[in-house]
């Protein structure tokens, strides 16, 4: 399309509609100019753009498209990745504020759309706008575990995050020229009387531009500071906001769901309990049998999509020995069955690589100790490179997958 057949001035709007914000002059601090607003948004399209990459990262291991082979390596892929979403998310809340400080006078332009094109590009900032105070919000509640909505955050929360993405694209590709001026542009300075020069932004006292950047910055890493022990562990000290630290929880590991919650404490109880493994040689393994099978030993991350990880120490059995007596072959992908009957973690499924990885491992103990019936006592999966909502607890069955 010719945008510039879109160019012609619209019709502007009575002057009567002309009122509070929308009055020449309205606003006052002469910070608000385009050299800072450039560089707070350089900042903000780095934290949102790590942001969404690690956030894709995080969808398609857990939704793994059909046509590919997820790697199971490295064992701290995920952990790294879904630790930069959660953190880059967490330090866009203070960015974005102030991006929002710095530019919202914008909002009330007069005429409100000058051409065609101008009113689109006001309108990709609108979707861009709401869409990533949309996303701060459900993704902090959610590392709170916190849903006062009623739509599916996930999905909702990865749809949202395309069309926010789409409209910073936009916007930044229609700004190009603008935000290449305003980076480059030296200060503005004037010269007083006296001979001295005198930044026009700062004129007239107050906080310095300096000051306004020193000051975001010290929010950013008081942010970051108080929430990314809930995955650093050495931090974890400093953990001051963030809802999970990963050293607290039975066994040293924090529990995501207890078995109460997921109602599976007579099953899981049950002497009767054997693990079904089902393939072309089918079986089933009571507790006792697997623990007499060859026991591997592996320290590996638990890492929960909504923001803490935790590294512990597991033993049990190599899934992929529990497979290859099965006769289940090595392109076979495999699903694990919970005792748990309802909800989103009845199950999960294992890609070829992780369920080949020497590290995979129905763990019968984690740090020394038989698994506590939180951490999916009788036997429990756990994976490399593997989100937490997969890492299946209180397992029933084994299934070659169709
Ligand atoms: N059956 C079942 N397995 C489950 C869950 C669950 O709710 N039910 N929660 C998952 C999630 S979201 C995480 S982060 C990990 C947490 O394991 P933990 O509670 O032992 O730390 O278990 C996973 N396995
Ligand atoms: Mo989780």
């Amino acid at each position: 399309v010719n945008l510039r057949k879109l160019d012609p001035p619209l019709p502007a709007p009575p002057d009567l509609l002309r009122q509070g914000p929308f009055r020449a002059g309205f606003f006052g601090s002469r910070l608000r100019e385009e050299r800072t607003a450039a560089r707070i948004g350089r900042l903000l399209g780095i934290a949102f753009a790590t942001c969404f990459v690690t956030g894709l990262i995080s969808h398609y291991l857990q939704h793994p498209p059909g046509f590919v082979t997820l790697p199971s390596r490295p064992v701290w892929g995920y952990r790294l990745s879904q630790g930069l979403h959660v953190a880059t998310g967490i330090a866009s809340i203070p960015l974005l504020l102030a991006k929002l400080w710095a530019v919202y006078p914008n909002f009330y332009q007069w005429p409100p759309a000058r051409s065609v094109t101008h009113a689109l590009e006001r309108l990709s900032l609108g979707v861009l706008v709401s869409g990533a105070l949309f996303q701060v919000v459900t993704g902090l509640l959610n590392t709170t575990q916190w849903y006062p909505w009623s739509f599916f955050f996930t999905a909702t929360h990865f749809w949202v995050a395309w069309a926010t993405m789409g409209a910073l694209l936009v916007h930044v590709a229609i700004k190009a020229p603008q935000i290449k001026a305003a980076l480059a542009a030296p200060r503005e300075v004037e010269r007083e009387g006296d001979g001295r020069t005198v930044d026009v932004a700062e004129a007239g006292g107050g906080l310095s531009r300096r000051g306004v950047l020193l000051t975001l910055g010290g929010a950013v890493a008081l942010v970051t500071a108080a929430t990314v022990g809930q995955t650093l562990s050495p931090l974890s000290g400093l953990t001051l906001f963030a809802p999970r630290r990963p050293d607290i929880g039975p066994q040293g590991v924090p529990v995501n769901k207890t078995a109460q919650q997921a109602a599976v404490h007579k099953a899981a109880t049950d002497p009767g309990w054997a693990l079904a493994v089902k393939g072309p040689k089918p079986y089933a393994l009571t507790r006792t049998e697997l623990a007499a099978l060859p026991q591997h030993e592996v320290a590996l991350p638990i890492t929960c999509v909504e923001g803490w990880s935790a590294e512990a120490l597991w033993s049990g059995v190599r899934l992929r020995d529990l497979l290859d007596r099965a006769g289940i072959p090595a392109d076979s992908k495999v699903t694990a069955t919970s005792l748990e009957k309802t909800g989103l973690y009845t199950h999960s499924l294992i890609g070829t690589a992780h369920a080949r990885d020497p590290d995979t491992l129905i763990a019968l103990r984690v740090n020394g100790e038989d698994l506590h019936m939180d951490h999916g006592y009788p036997a429990r999966l756990i994976a490399p490179n593997r989100p937490g909502v997969l890492q299946t607890k209180w397992l029933k069955s084994l299934e070659m997958a169709a």
